[in-house]
């Protein structure tokens, strides 16, 4: 279990760390940090400074927009193969209160979700051991039958591989994971979300979700996605029992592969692309420099490559409510912060910063946002993965209350579909607005 270091009782608080200097003095020039700054950044007994810094670059990129969405999440089953050990989610078939929905439940969750406005359903589940393959299929092309204006955001990585076993199309190989995407694209899936990603390391991966796909096996089925011109996101679920360290490799094998995804779209506009041998890659693509470095536009946008790319870091706390590893105390609201802004001056190449308020409450949300965060999810109305004592699944929130919270840290709401266009809207029927 890792703790960060904190102010000591004796202590005041210093005014600025002097060992921040020089990293502030890169992310003025724009210029990539180290691993080493990364430890720094974690380790400092000044989180402020760090947060000061991840605001001016969030600022950089995002000016005082704030993105929400209106979203719902839909979990198909909790049933699962696996028993990660921080996952208080899973059940096995016969065990109380496992369900799984059949596909015309789910076609009625969709059909709502676009009664209420929802742009976008997002949907996970346990790794069901007995669904056939065109069971997802099926539920891809009855969404987009019932539903064609919804955005399907679905699967996370292990589900994936799930697929392509029991499709018989090879364990872990690149092939099969790419002929999956391919039939689920060709069905309706319009991206992934971020999911099962946990930490990128065999020590952790062994200690808390043993079973479950390795980091370079999630990474592969993220690349097979933008190889496909899908985008996704990705995630960091920390706070269990990593350290300081595996966090930041696990960030910088994110920021790698995303290197290598932006390329061609560097290219193409005219970015140039960096040498960076401590990062074993030819291509880095800084986005989070100041803004006379991108006359011809910062961030991707749809249609400039074919490829896709991660377009969201969303940092997940882990909650230890009801799961093996229960006895963890699990990360607090300085460390959440800390690890907010970090994550944002270290992925440097990822468009966006979620701040997932089912996770971490919409009130810490507010100061997310004001530390690097520059959304902060949507209305999702059921969430049965983590829960916070007394709200139960129905885990709900209002445009108006996201506008509010936004308002309140001083940011301007805009709603947003998942792939980040500006959406406008009268009541309940939406359409994309002039960017
Ligand atoms: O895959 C499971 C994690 C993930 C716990 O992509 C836990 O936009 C904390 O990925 N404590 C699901 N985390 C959530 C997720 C997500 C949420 C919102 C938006 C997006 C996106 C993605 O939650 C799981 C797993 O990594 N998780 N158990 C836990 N006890």
């Amino acid at each position: 279990m890792t703790t960060i270091p904190s102010i000591t009782d004796n202590q005041l608080p210093v005014a600025e760390d002097p060992q921040l200097a020089p990293i502030r003095a890169r992310i003025e020039a724009g210029e990539r940090l180290s691993f080493e700054d990364g430890l720094v950044l974690m380790q400092s007994p000044d989180p402020w400074t760090v947060c000061r810094m991840a605001d001016q670059v969030r600022r950089r990129m995002h000016g005082s927009t704030a993105w929400y969405n209106v979203n719902k999440h839909i979990n198909y089953t909790n049933i699962c193969a696996l028993s990660c050990s921080f996952c208080a989610f899973h059940r096995k078939r016969d065990q109380d209160g496992a369900y799984e929905h059949s596909l015309d439940d789910i076609r009625r969750e969709a059909m709502n979700a676009v009664e209420a406005g929802a742009t976008e359903v997002h949907i996970v589940g346990g790794l069901h051991p007995w669904h056939p393959f065109d069971f997802y299929t099926d539920m891809m092309q009855e969404i987009r039958t019932c539903a064609p204006t919804l955005h399907i955001k679905a699967f996370t990585a292990v589900e994936i591989v799930h697929l392509a076993r029991i499709s018989k199309r090879g364990r872990d190989g690149y092939d099969g994971i790419l002929s999956v995407l391919r039939d689920l694209k060709e069905a309706g899936l319009g991206s992934l979300p971020g999911g099962g990603a946990e930490v990128f390391d065999d020590r952790v991966h062994d200690e808390a979700f043993k079973g479950k796909i390795r980091g370079d096996v999630w990474l592969d089925v993220h690349r097979a996605a933008h190889e496909l011109g899908l985008n996704t996101n990705a995630t960091m679920l920390y706070g269990h029992v990593e350290k300081i360290e595996e966090r930041l490799s696990h960030m910088l094998l994110l920021r790698r592969q995303q290197d290598h995804a932006l390329a061609s779209w560097a290219t193409a506009k005219g970015i140039e692309l960096k040498q960076d041998p401590s990062e074993l890659t030819s291509d880095a693509v800084v986005l989070t420099g100041p803004s006379s470095s991108y006359p011809n536009g910062r961030l991707p946008q749809l249609g400039e490559t074919s490829m896709g790319w991660f377009q969201t870091i969303v940092p997940l706390p882990f909650i230890p409510d009801d799961s093996e590893l229960q006895h963890l105390p699990g990360p607090m609201g300085l460390e959440n912060l800390r690890m907010i802004a970090v994550m944002r001056l270290m992925l440097d190449n990822i468009p966006h910063m979620k701040a997932f308020w089912i996770m971490h409450t919409l009130d810490m949300a507010q100061f997310m946002l004001q530390n690097g965060a520059d959304d902060i999810d949507g209305t999702v109305v059921w969430y049965d993965i983590t829960k916070v004592e007394g709200s139960g699944t129905h885990q709900e929130t209002t445009v108006k209350d996201l506008c509010r919270a936004i308002r309140e840290a001083g940011f301007v709401p805009r709603e947003r579909d998942t792939l980040y266009r500006p959406v406008s809207r009268d009541g309940q029927s939406w359409k994309l607005a002039e960017a």
